[in-house]
């Protein structure tokens, strides 16, 4: 059991660290983005789960905090990898609708990123599906406003929260993630299969780009690409790693 205190001290004390999953693209294997995960190690060496913390900050007002801090990892670590030879990755941040508050996030992710000469191109935020809709007017202002900046707009878990289709038809999105839940067993279940075809004609039509979550295995690699998904992101290619071991996890891969 964790408390809101416990949560607001091991942000503080940087406890919290930004872990990396790589994504693939499907045309050639290239390793080409990475989403950040944020990871809690306890001092035993026990991991909390996002799920646990994440749901806590929400609710008590530190959910920017953690975003601004993955944001800030992410740039950090996005020029160590260039200075290590790999060429300028797509990050993307997850970003809690709960924390898509005034006009003033869009500057505050934008002079993150300015401190360490990243462009907004190369960021994508994926906004959980759920959670735009708790304050509809003011989040799909900042949305805009990002957008307008560069960053890129990703809508997480599609097909599996509330009102998607009018996020889809409101929000300035560049990318769409069908969610892993569609993505394992594809390969044998058809009523899957046809839920990922729609989701990519749909994605076609507003000219998205989709990312297929949870690939686990080469069949569900082979279907989804012949299907004409963009990106796999999953444990076929690898976990998330913590940032020093990023490039050798990509090389693993290849
Ligand atoms: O990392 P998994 O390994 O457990 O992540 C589970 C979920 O936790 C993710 O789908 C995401 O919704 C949430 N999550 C992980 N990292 C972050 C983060 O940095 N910010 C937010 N808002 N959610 C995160
Ligand atoms: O933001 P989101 O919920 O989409 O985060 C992705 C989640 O999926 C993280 O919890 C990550 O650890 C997990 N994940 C990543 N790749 C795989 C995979 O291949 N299989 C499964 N079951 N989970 C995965
Ligand atoms: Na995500
Ligand atoms: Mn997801």
């Amino acid at each position: 059991h964790v408390d809101v205190e416990q949560v607001r001290k091991a942000l503080a004390d940087g406890d919290i660290v930004a872990y990396f999953q790589p994504q693939a693209e499907f045309a050639n294997g290239k390793v080409v983005g990475v989403e950040a995960l944020a990871r809690w190690r306890l001092a035993d060496g026990r991991m909390v789960p996002p799920s646990v913390f994440v749901p806590i900050m929400e609710s008590n007002g530190l959910v920017e905090g953690l975003t601004t801090h993955m944001l800030a990892e992410a740039c950090r670590w996005s020029s160590r990898w260039r200075q290590a030879g790999l060429e300028q990755l797509r990050i993307s941040v997850n970003v809690s609708a709960h924390n898509l508050s005034g006009p003033e996030v869009a500057d505050r992710y934008e002079s993150i990123l300015r401190e360490h000469g990243l462009s907004p191109e190369h960021v994508i935020l994926e906004i959980t599906e759920s959670s735009v809709m708790s304050d509809t007017a003011r989040g799909l202002g900042l949305l805009a406003r990002l957008r307008l900046k560069g960053f890129g707009l990703s809508v997480d878990d599609f097909g599996t929260g509330y009102s998607s289709l009018t996020q889809l038809s409101q929000i300035p999105f560049t990318e769409l993630k069908i969610d892993r839940g569609f993505v394992g067993g594809a390969p044998d279940q058809p009523r899957k299969r046809a839920v990922i075809e729609t989701s990519l004609d749909l994605a076609r039509k507003l000219n998205l780009c989709v990312v297929a979550e949870g690939v686990e295995t080469m069949e569900e690699w082979q279907l989804l690409a012949q299907l004409g998904c963009d990106y796999a992101q999953g444990y076929l290619i690898s976990p998330a790693v913590p940032g020093e071991t990023l490039v050798e996890a990509i090389q693993r891969w290849r």
